[in-house]
């Protein structure tokens, strides 16, 4: 983990310089899918949540879309912006081609008859769509893409990458934590080195509380940034208490708060003076319409006008 910082500290350092110097050029920092808690230093088992990355991943197509250099940061093996199109589809990947440039294969080829790969004309359309927004945001080096995997990694990168941000970027960044954080963990002072052994019975682990970053995030290593926290909540009479408990902690701009079991089409935009509702109607739910196509316009319009009273 430490050893891979310095890497991680260039590449990013590297990138703002890069987008910092285009006129204009707006960065968001996306986080994306859970941190895992492990439970022994030689990691045999560890405590994960359900994050896919849908939202994160979704979300920074959008903000590719509205034209945002973005540093997705990102749990190893989660979905990925474009790829996601294909890779955690209930199809596999190679559903999508054919041998003989038409859909479906009645027979097949012999290897002897040297047969090419084709899309599925099926599905050619879509594709072709995803591929160039893919081959767009490689081109210009728009994407910058970093993984993590425990919650100490994604603590340890997220300060290192809201500093260089926050000192190259002031207000044109925007910080977008949509990570399933844990709030609970292993210090390794405490971490066992080999794999727990059962012979004793049952197991009894005391589970620290992981040190609340957004206090130092917001204040110190990135204080002129527009940051976005998510809350996951359960139980909706919490949602947007909690929400508005967090604003008045920490002092950020927005939380978006969202419901475990509806987080796909209904969001909450919490603000210290307002909370409203984002809802995709049944219609837009059925013709497949992605919430963070709603989500992410409206932070790039409050993100200009945090920008704008700078300019003031
Ligand atoms: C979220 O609430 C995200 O929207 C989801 C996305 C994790 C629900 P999926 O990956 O799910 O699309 O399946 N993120 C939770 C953010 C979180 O853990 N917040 C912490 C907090 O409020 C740290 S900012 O304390």
């Amino acid at each position: 983990m430490w050893n891979q910082l310095p890497e991680v500290q260039a590449k990013v350092s590297e990138f703002i310089s890069r987008h910092s110097a285009v006129e204009g050029r707006r960065v968001v920092l996306v986080t994306s899918g859970g941190t895992t808690v492990p439970l022994e230093a030689n990691t045999v088992r560890f405590v994960d949540n359900f994050s896919a990355g849908t939202r994160g991943a979704t979300s920074a197509e959008y903000f590719l879309d509205a034209g945002y250099a973005v540093i997705f940061l990102h749990r190893q093996y989660s979905l990925q912006p474009y790829s996601r199109h294909y890779s955690h589809s209930k199809n596999c990947f190679l559903d999508y081609m054919t041998t003989n440039g038409q859909s479906g294969e009645a027979k097949l080829p012999s290897p002897e008859q040297s047969p090419k790969v084709h899309v599925d004309p099926e599905y050619e359309s879509a594709m072709i769509d995803v591929l160039l927004k893919y081959r767009k945001a490689k081109d210009q080096h728009l994407l910058l893409m970093l993984d993590y995997t425990t919650v100490q990694q994604y603590l340890l990168y997220l300060h290192q990458i809201c500093k260089i941000m926050g000192t190259l970027l002031g207000r044109r960044g925007m910080f977008y934590l949509a990570a399933a954080v844990s709030d609970f963990f292993v210090p390794k002072a405490r971490m066992v080195e080999h794999k727990i052994q059962s012979r004793e019975g049952a197991l009894t682990m005391v589970l620290e509380q992981v040190p609340k970053f957004l206090k130092p995030l917001v204040k110190d290593w990135a204080p002129s940034g527009y940051i976005v926290s998510f809350k996951l909540e359960t139980d909706p009479a919490l949602l947007v208490p909690k929400s508005q408990q967090s604003l008045d902690r920490y002092g950020h701009q927005l939380v978006i708060g969202n419901l475990l079991n509806t987080r796909k089409w209904t969001v909450t935009f919490v603000t210290r003076e307002s909370h409203n509702n984002v809802t995709l109607t049944p219609a837009e739910q059925r013709d497949g319409v992605e919430i963070e196509s709603v989500i992410i316009p409206e932070l790039v319009k409050r993100h200009a006008d945090w920008i704008g009273v700078e300019k003031r």
